[in-house]
């Protein structure tokens, strides 16, 4: 009997991931670049057992069995098999398998629960069939952005250019320790499932997108450099600039897929305005957003203004927000 149990964050996308030019190896259009929170914070927690005993496979998420018939999770463990270690593989590859996975926070909410859970449930199965080398190839199986949340730090998505996707792997660009003064609120608007998935939402955006065709040749080539030299330089301005920016471009392209999809609400907008507000009146940016496929909003933010911005949103937004403060390193707790 094997068994191991593994804890992986979420990412934040600052340039996002949507589209996808070959669905079934879930290869994208363009390249992304994310910050991924620290282990204290918001993470999945998966743990996987083998052993020649199990009857049949098994696979529980936050205490609900789920099927095992499912298409993201089968190819990820062929995908791992098949780089077994020659000497144990016969006997280890017909081992059954159960899997129990949780996430500290609300599932498929648009707060990127299934790169959390996917990286964590390949970290899981790698280091239990003692698989070496690159493993984001396998984590993108389960779900894209999940390639990003196997490193720590600032990671870039390479969208690769060959045909079978073996060079569409995550890479750490910088560190974890690198800008420590980098904090990030997460800001629960609404924490229930979405109504589209992410999945659906970019397959019809690559079906009907004009403006996808321009963001993924002209914009994001360009944004990718830009903001790892900002990362690199700890330049906040440009980092922040281009962060909103993108975010923005998104959720036009959303808007421009036919039938749009809205993401946003309300609430998320007056986050917008309020930011734009705040950063006019200090005379720099000291808050960026960014949206994600949900309506929920991540802030970044230095730690010096910190103790300022909480106080901001709590006097915007007094009763309706629920904020939980990250840092890619330690969890604060903050009582808002
Ligand atoms: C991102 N998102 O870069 C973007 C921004 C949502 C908005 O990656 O179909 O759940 O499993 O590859 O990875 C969400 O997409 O989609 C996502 P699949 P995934 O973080």
């Amino acid at each position: 009997m094997r068994i191991v149990t593994a804890v992986a964050p979420v990412n934040i996308a600052t340039i996002k991931y949507w589209g996808k030019r070959d669905d079934d190896l879930i290869l994208p259009l363009n390249d992304s670049f994310s910050a991924t929170l620290s282990l204290e914070d918001m993470c999945a927690k998966t743990t996987v057992m083998i052993s020649p005993y199990l009857l049949e496979n098994k696979f529980w998420l936050n205490g609900k069995e789920e099927n095992m018939d499912n298409p993201r999770l089968s190819n990820c463990l062929k995908a791992l098999k098949d780089r077994l270690n020659k000497e144990n593989s016969e006997e280890v590859s017909s081992w059954k398998i159960h899997i129990c996975s949780e996430n500290n926070f609300p599932t498929a909410a648009g707060l990127a629960s299934s790169a959390a859970g996917y990286a964590c449930l390949v970290y899981a199965l790698a280091s239990l069939y003692q698989v070496d080398g690159d493993i984001t190839a396998i984590a993108r199986n389960g779900s894209g952005s999940a390639c990003r949340s196997i490193f720590g730090g600032w990671v870039r998505w390479h969208k690769g250019s060959l045909e079978d996707g073996t060079d569409s792997i995550a890479t750490q660009i910088f560190p974890t320790d690198h800008w420590p003064e980098i904090r990030v609120l997460v800001l629960v608007v609404n924490d229930s499932r979405k109504k589209y998935s992410s999945t659906l939402g970019m397959k019809q955006t690559v079906m009907t997108s004009e403006l996808l065709k321009h963001r993924t040749k002209f914009v994001v080539p360009d944004r990718i450099e830009k903001i790892i030299d900002a990362v690199h330089k700890k330049d906040f301005q440009s980092f922040a600039k281009l962060t909103m920016k993108d975010s923005n471009q998104f959720h036009a392209v959303c808007c421009d897929t036919y039938p749009p999809c809205f993401y946003m609400n309300d609430v998320s907008h007056a986050i917008i305005d309020m930011v734009h507000v705040y950063n006019e009146f200090k005379g720099q940016l000291k808050i960026a957003y960014t949206f994600d496929a949900g309506p929920n909003a991540c802030l970044f933010i230095q730690e010096s203004d910190l103790s300022e911005v909480l106080s901001l949103i709590r006097y915007v937004f007094p009763s309706n927000l629920n904020a939980n403060e990250y840092y890619r390193g330690i969890a604060l707790d903050k009582d808002l």
